[in-house]
């Protein structure tokens, strides 16, 4: 079985991430989307909110799952029998950051990754940008799925 892995922070996850997601379960027998858990990085979204969220969006894909994993990414590999790491690029500044940590991850255990240029519908997106938008009262309602659009208005109205 061909298995690979979807990870970020996904706090929260965006349309950018779920394009990425749906192309990769394209490619793969089994797509694992890992939430990974970093310490000392408060978020917005606690871990279980984010793996509902990425649950509910992705439930019309049968080979796709989701999990969340605090440690390196290649142990969680190692553990689950995946070969690929599958991720989105955006821009030159994602590229040299990825392949990188591509390179890290590969002198680490052999786990390949796989780099897809990103739909330039979303290039400019991510979680950080769409939570700052959003705090401002900026309307970020077609770069998030449904669910996380009302996730997201019904966190900030609960802190205004
Ligand atoms: N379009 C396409 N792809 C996108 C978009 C978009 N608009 N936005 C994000 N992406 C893709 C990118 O490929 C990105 O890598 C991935 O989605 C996740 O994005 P985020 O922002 O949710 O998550 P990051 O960038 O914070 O994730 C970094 C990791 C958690 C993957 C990384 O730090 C990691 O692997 N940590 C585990 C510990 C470890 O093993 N460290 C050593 C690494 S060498």
């Amino acid at each position: 079985m061909r298995r690979a892995v979807c990870p970020g922070s996904y706090d929260p996850v965006t349309n950018g991430h779920l394009d990425i997601i749906e192309r990769a379960a394209k490619l793969f027998d089994e797509v694992v989307v890992a939430v990974m858990i970093n310490k000392s990085k408060k978020g917005m979204f606690s871990i279980e909110e984010r793996l509902e969220m990425l649950r509910e969006i992705t439930a019309h894909l049968p080979n796709v799952r989701v999990d969340s994993w605090h440690g390196l990414l290649v142990e969680y590999c190692k553990q689950n029998g995946i070969a690929a790491i599958a991720k989105g690029l955006r821009s030159v500044s994602d590229f040299d950051y990825e392949l990188q940590m591509a390179q890290m991850n590969r002198e680490l255990s052999g786990v390949e990754t796989l780099l897809m240029s990103n739909n330039p519908a979303y290039g400019f997106v991510s979680s950080s940008l769409v939570k700052e938008v959003a705090t401002y009262g900026g309307d970020v309602k077609n770069l998030v799925p449904g669910v996380v659009f009302e996730r997201l208005t019904a966190k900030l109205a609960e802190r205004a």
